[in-house]
């Protein structure tokens, strides 16, 4: 059977039933329905924030983020993520100036972030990729400095601790995707936190086209909202979470043991003060005896499909090619080298060890 770079999450079948009959008595579902609701309080508290929307799916959280904090102008990210981030950034009506990544985690370069600061600088957009966590520390310093606002893409990190607290309690706002290829997932989904409660009043207008009753629209909103069917998965899913990453990390881990110390291979690093939620495998080959295209054809020849996640940069698409600036050496260097591993829960670790053995393996196109 084939192995795909990941495998939703779902819980039991009549779990899920169970969650969703009520909705055949109320025949409510949408708009902010009881399940929504009961989604939202559950999140605070796994998340110990007070202001929490939730989004039909994280690109349009993302979105509304940026139009929730009023952004016009530049806004420094990085390319080497889902083009989701470049696509809201740019859809918002705001520029992106791409900053280059570190080799040691993948997250932004705090140290070139300055150099990319001007007049028109309205925000930095970190991605803590792959779940690893940004130097929020750092970022942090620079917005004071500069009065800039910091919107996390946090798509990857749910759940994830940095020091104790959640990640979700860093920058300005922070956006979490569950998306059903994500660590936790409600089919389609997305999360925006914020820190205070006018923030999250104006995403909950934004998301529902602007109207606070059924004759006043007091802001030009669209339709983001997320359905009750989506928030039932996400209660279901959520009851397994802790479970799911246990599974996770052993999965890791055994990926951990069977490519540590083999020239060429640089495995992903574990941070410190992080309490990870396992979401990526994402490995280097540099100069190891095979490329990296050779790797993901040695596994696609046995069924097993493994992604080039990140690659092509967002600043490469056609849509943005030459567009914007980008001085992103690293970030390039990075994405064509990198593969992304399958890790899902449920992946059996003797396929972890099959998989090793034919990246390991010597036979092949050398
Ligand atoms: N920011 C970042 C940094 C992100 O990574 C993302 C999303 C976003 C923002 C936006 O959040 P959302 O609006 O999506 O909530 C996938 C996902 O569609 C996307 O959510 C994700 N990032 C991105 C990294 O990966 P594809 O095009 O690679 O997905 P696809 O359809 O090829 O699926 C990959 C594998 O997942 C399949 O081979 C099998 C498995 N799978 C897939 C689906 C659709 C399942 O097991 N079940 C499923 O239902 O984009």
């Amino acid at each position: 059977m084939s192995i795909l770079v990941t495998k939703s999450s779902m819980p039991d079948f009549d779990e899920y039933i169970e969650e969703i009959k009520v909705l055949w008595e109320t025949h409510w579902l949408t708009n902010n329905g009881e399940k929504n609701r009961k989604f939202e309080k559950l999140l605070k508290e796994l998340l110990n924030e007070d202001f929490v929307s939730l989004f039909t799916n994280g690109h349009l959280a993302l979105e509304n983020l940026i139009s929730a904090f009023e952004l016009k102008g530049e806004i420094i990210t990085t390319p080497f993520t889902f083009v989701s981030t470049t696509n809201a950034i740019v859809r918002c009506g705001c520029k992106p100036v791409f900053c280059d990544i570190n080799k040691q985690n993948y997250t932004i370069d705090v140290n070139k972030i300055e150099e990319l600061i001007n007049e028109n600088t309205v925000a930095i957009m970190p991605v803590h990729v792959y779940g690893n966590v940004c130097n929020v520390e750092r970022i942090q310093e620079i917005a004071d400095k500069y009065n800039l606002k910091v919107i996390y893409d946090a798509a990857h990190a749910f759940s994830s601790k940095y020091k104790g607290k959640s990640i979700s309690s860093f920058g300005d706002a922070s956006m979490f995707s569950f998306h059903a290829t994500k660590v936790f997932n409600s089919i389609e989904g997305g999360l925006a936190v914020v820190q205070d409660q006018t923030k999250l009043k104006q995403l909950n207008l934004q998301k529902n086209f602007g109207i606070v009753d059924a004759l006043n629209c007091v802001e030009i909103g669209g339709n983001a909202k997320m359905n009750e069917f989506q928030a039932a998965m996400g209660i279901c899913n959520l009851k397994h979470l802790k479970n799911e990453i246990e599974k996770r990390k052993k999965v890791f881990n055994q990926y951990q043991n069977n490519l540590k110390n083999v020239y060429g291979i640089v495995i992903p690093k574990i941070q410190e003060d992080v309490e990870s939620n396992y979401s990526y495998y994402p490995v280097i080959f540099d100069n190891y005896c095979f490329d990296r295209d050779q790797i993901w054809e040695k596994l696609k020849e046995n069924d097993i499909y493994s992604r080039k996640y990140f690659y092509p940069l967002t600043c490469d698409f056609e849509c943005y090619k030459d567009k914007f600036f980008a001085n992103v050496p690293i970030a390039r260097d990075i994405a064509s080298k990198v593969l992304t591993l399958p890790l899902y829960a449920d992946l059996e670790l003797n396929d972890v060890d099959r998989i090793c053995d034919i990246i390991l393996s010597k036979k092949g196109n050398m």
